[in-house]
């Protein structure tokens, strides 16, 4: 039985990867802040699937309490085949020059200086045992950079940057890296990055089909059950309405 790590596992693409994954049968640490969630999120998958579970809960920016929670992990856990670095968040949308930095530190410790923390104290976990799995949540945005979306588009070319030096730093210790790209995906994200306003949120999604969180842990899932010799080292996931980071047909 595999053992994943999935942060972010509150909500969005984390929470639907989670339930992906026990119905697999992997047995799972989730990983998020709001503890409330995701002990409710693994009391239904251990009711559903009888998936052995633990959760951790902290706040990824947090380094000692990122490195804390890790060596916390019981011993029956330790064999982590599996991580997946999915927390992250766009704040705001501003052009550079009139960004608001509070939004920018959100958005770059976050996405890169968290990715990098949980990354450091996991990856013991796997070298010891040469083997191992990281698959990081970059975005369309990594790809590309679009108006007002500069520092968020920065952060996600960073996890770009770092899946690929990754991949490279760990091929010796048999850990493999998948760099996941998705598009516009129908979750929380919105809601956080419009710092709570629902409506404007909702238009994002409007007039086309947008991913479900489901469609990206389905092809994770694909991703992380390949045979050992296969690594998918990117990919790039749209909705079909969706031409690139800006172009969504919003007649279909
Ligand atoms: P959600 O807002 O639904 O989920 C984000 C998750 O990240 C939550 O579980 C949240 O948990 C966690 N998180 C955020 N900040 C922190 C933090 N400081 N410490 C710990 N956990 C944190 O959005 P998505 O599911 O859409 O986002 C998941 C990933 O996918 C992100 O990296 C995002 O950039 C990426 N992505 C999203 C796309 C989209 O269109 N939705 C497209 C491309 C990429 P909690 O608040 O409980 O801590
Ligand atoms: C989220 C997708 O296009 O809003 O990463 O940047 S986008």
């Amino acid at each position: 039985m595999k053992t994943a790590i999935i942060t972010g596992a509150t909500s969005g693409i984390g929470e639907a990867t989670a339930y992906a994954f026990a119905e697999k049968g992997f047995k799972l640490i989730l990983t998020g802040r709001r503890s409330e969630r995701l002990n409710n999120i693994a009391d239904l998958l251990k009711g559903k699937y009888s998936a052995k579970i633990i959760t951790l809960e902290f706040d990824v920016r947090d380094r000692a309490a990122t490195i804390d929670a890790i060596n916390s992990i019981p011993e029956d856990f330790k064999s982590v085949d599996i991580l997946v670095n999915n927390a992250g968040l766009a704040v705001g949308l501003s052009h550079v020059q009139d960004g608001d930095i509070d939004d920018w530190d959100r958005m770059i410790d976050t996405n890169i200086k968290g990715l990098l923390y949980v990354t450091k104290a996991v990856a013991p976990l796997m070298t010891v045992r040469g083997k191992g799995h990281i698959v990081n949540i970059s975005s369309i945005a990594g790809r590309e950079v679009y108006e007002n979306g500069g520092v968020y588009c920065a952060t996600k070319h960073a996890v770009d940057a770092l899946s690929r030096a990754m991949r490279i730093d760990m091929l010796e210790s048999g850990i493999k890296v998948t760099n996941v790209c998705p598009g516009a995906t129908e979750t929380e994200f919105s809601t956080v990055r419009f710092k709570g306003d629902e409506e404007k949120a909702k238009k994002v999604y409007e007039g086309y089909k947008a991913l479900t969180a489901k469609d990206i842990a389905d092809i994770i899932i694909y991703i992380v059950t390949l045979p050992e010799h296969i690594c998918i080292n990117d990919i790039l996931i749209m909705p079909s309405a969706q031409a690139n980071a800006v172009k969504v047909n919003r007649n279909v």
